[in-house]
């Protein structure tokens, strides 16, 4: 189902998503988002988990591409790795796999990557195009071995939005092995900035940007989605958004 066609839905049920930061408290706008997300995973299943995302060509690239959420994360330890230029920065795989690996940026810019040019929707109402590149994480999961018990990959972030919890996300393994789910190392060309996520961000093009986690550190290969954060496989959807943001 089409985010037009989701929005529809939502604002016909009274519900405004007024953005990443509503959090979704009526119980009958739970339902209905619910209902929905339901919906959109029927309709991705029929036409199939692993079609593609559209893509666009250079000349289709927004002039800007809005930054949002966090921008500038206020911790120490990043505002340290940034100052280094992410020389020491590691990017951890860890639990259910065979080989545990921490990668430095230098060990992912050497990687094959994938580029494409997507666009970028954000629940707030805004969407920008934009051109990335990076290694697929599936590439990262064989190197690692996903152990058979694994459902999820859980990515954490060095950032906690606001001042408040660690930001982190979750996705299942087909769309972590979908050829689109890649770690943006650039952003149109160049290096990723630090508003976009430096040195290294999530983009799962099959979903709404709250997905794409930016400055991620770890990711974890995991049976359940229980000890991460408030349990719910996500900052906002433990803050009533939906796990499954299907566009
Ligand atoms: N670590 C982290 N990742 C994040 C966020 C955040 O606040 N922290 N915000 C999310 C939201 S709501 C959106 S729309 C996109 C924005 O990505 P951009 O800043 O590159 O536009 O990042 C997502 N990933
Ligand atoms: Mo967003």
């Amino acid at each position: 189902m089409s985010l037009i066609t989701r929005r529809a839905l939502v604002a016909g049920s009274g519900l405004v998503l007024a953005g990443c930061d509503a959090v979704i408290t009526d119980p009958r706008a739970r339902a209905m988002a619910k209902s929905a997300e339901t919906a959109t995973r029927r309709w991705q299943r029929l036409v199939g988990r692993d079609a593609l995302a559209r893509e666009f060509s250079a000349a289709d690239i927004s002039p800007v591409f809005k930054a949002n959420g966090t921008i500038a994360p206020a911790e120490p330890a990043y505002q340290a790795h940034a100052a280094a230029g992410f020389a020491d920065w590691r990017v951890m795989v860890r639990g259910l796999v065979a080989r545990p690996l921490s990668l430095s940026v230098a060990d992912l810019v050497a990687m094959p990557a994938r580029e494409q040019i997507t666009r970028h929707d954000c629940v707030e109402g805004w969407s920008a195009i934009g051109g990335w590149a990076g290694p697929p994480l599936g590439l990262l999961l064989n190197a690692a071995g996903v152990r058979d018990a694994a459902r999820y990959v859980v990515l954490l972030c060095a950032d906690n939005y606001h001042g408040g919890a660690r930001y982190y996300e979750s996705i299942d393994l087909i769309d972590a092995w979908h050829p689109q789910t890649i770690l943006a190392l650039r952003l149109n060309g160049q290096p990723l900035d630090v508003s976009h996520g430096a040195p290294v961000r999530l983009r799962v093009e099959r979903q709404l940007g709250y997905k794409h986690a930016k400055y991620v550190e770890e990711i974890v290969l995991a049976a359940s989605l229980d000890g991460f954060g408030r349990g719910a496989g996500g900052y906002w959807e433990d803050r009533g958004y939906e796990w499954y943001a299907g566009i």
